[in-house]
């Protein structure tokens, strides 16, 4: 028998209240693809622009009080950037969130931070690793995102296991500074900056990393960093099974690390790995998650791109809860594989937007947050006012 819709709209409400995600600053910047980037007038230059525009994607959807940092992006001064960053979350109600440090644009990290043969390149890697915990201290922000651009281009050109054994040192000493509420995510990605091989490739890796470091260190999974039909939901399944799941960089891909908006390519495949958390969390684990955004808005518009984003999200959120779990469990028990597979591809393929759009209208916010930004002028406003910027754009971010 179909839900009725009021046991749609009580499980819907019950998702999305309890559902909050958090973006990256560098999603309103200038980025681009290693070939170039197309400037936007509309992109934050400054870390007071980023935090402007998270507080107007808070405004208009309501779940994303806080701003993932990158440290050599948002804080180049370090530690001393931290008055001017508790300024902002003050000014404009936006928490800093995850404290992302940059091991992977210095010149000195050509052969890698962590693992670098070099000690004192090694060392300049962990004071800046020391450096990140200090202003997550600082911030009162709780993780600490570490994802590195570390590997090798050719065989035989580094030893892999010197390498692991840097590593584990590192990050055990990095542990050891954590303050009791503190946390170290460790991301995984099998290539790209390097061609041969990444020292933290894949979840495996990360789940040693972590189990190694101490209690305080989760896997963080970045949903684009995976091998074309890589089965995600089942390394989510494991890592809540094992308590290891930290959380997640959501974006959608095609080929590689495309950074495309959430479920703009396989918006099923987030459904299934949501599947996963809405199971794990009804049965007690992971219920401390990050839900973080990674995307690279090159083409779509920034503001929009975040926007988009987050609705979706709460889309497939929902979807994912309206699957009757207990009926499921009774398909699956006696295998019956249409009637679970039925039951669970009904919950996706219902329209969800009108109990999202019900649920925002009940908290006070727009229906349709995209069509709000739409009638706000706000995109035409900050491209009046940052047109000063011209084109010129240094960085990635
Ligand atoms: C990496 C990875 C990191 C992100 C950088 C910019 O591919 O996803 O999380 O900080 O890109
Ligand atoms: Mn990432
Ligand atoms: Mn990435």
């Amino acid at each position: 028998m179909a839900q009725s819709e009021s046991t749609q709209f009580d499980l819907a409400v019950r998702a999305l209240d309890g559902f909050q995600i958090e973006i990256p600053s560098w999603g309103f910047a200038n980025t681009g693809t290693r070939f170039g980037k197309f400037n936007q007038a509309q992109a934050a230059h400054t870390i007071e622009e980023k935090f402007a525009d998270a507080a107007q994607v808070n405004h208009l959807t309501g779940v994303t009080p806080s701003l993932a940092l990158h440290v050599l992006w948002d804080l180049p001064n370090g530690v001393k950037d931290v008055p001017e960053v508790k300024a902002l979350e003050k000014r404009f109600g936006i928490r800093a969130g995850a404290i992302n440090p940059n091991l992977f644009q210095d010149q000195q990290y050509k052969f890698g931070s962590l693992c670098n043969p070099s000690a004192e390149i090694r060392r300049q890697a962990m004071d800046h690793m020391l450096d990140s915990i200090e202003i997550g201290k600082q911030l009162n922000s709780r993780d600490i995102s570490l994802w590195m651009a570390d590997g090798s281009n050719y065989p035989g050109s580094q030893s892999i296991r010197k390498r692991i054994a840097w590593l584990e040192e590192a990050l055990v000493a990095c542990h050891a500074k954590l303050s009791p509420a503190q946390r170290l995510l460790i991301e995984y990605k099998p290539f790209e900056p390097a061609f041969y091989h990444t020292d933290i490739a894949d979840w495996g890796m990360s789940s040693h990393l972590a189990r190694l470091a101490g209690p305080q260190a989760r896997v963080l999974v970045d949903t684009g960093h995976h091998y074309t039909a890589q089965n995600i939901e089942q390394i989510v399944a494991w890592l809540l099974h094992t308590g290891l799941l930290g959380g997640f960089h959501f974006n959608d891909r095609r080929y590689a690390d495309d950074d495309l908006t959430l479920g703009s390519i396989d918006p099923y495949q987030v459904f299934r790995i949501f599947f996963e958390l809405h199971s794990g969390i009804a049965e007690g684990l992971g219920n401390d998650l990050a839900f973080m955004v990674d995307q690279s808005h090159n083409l779509k518009g920034k503001m929009e791109a975040m926007i988009q984003t987050v609705v979706t999200a709460q889309e497939l959120w929902v979807k994912a809860a309206l699957v009757d779990r207990e009926k499921l469990a009774a398909f699956q028990q006696s295998c019956d594989i249409v009637g679970a597979e039925e039951l669970y591809r009904g919950a996706f393929w219902t329209d969800v937007r009108p109990l999202t759009a019900a649920w925002r209208e009940s908290h006070g916010l727009q229906a349709d947050p995209l069509a709000a930004l739409k009638a706000s002028g706000y995109v035409e406003s900050i491209s009046r006012e940052r047109a000063k910027y011209g084109s010129g754009v240094t960085s990635y971010a």
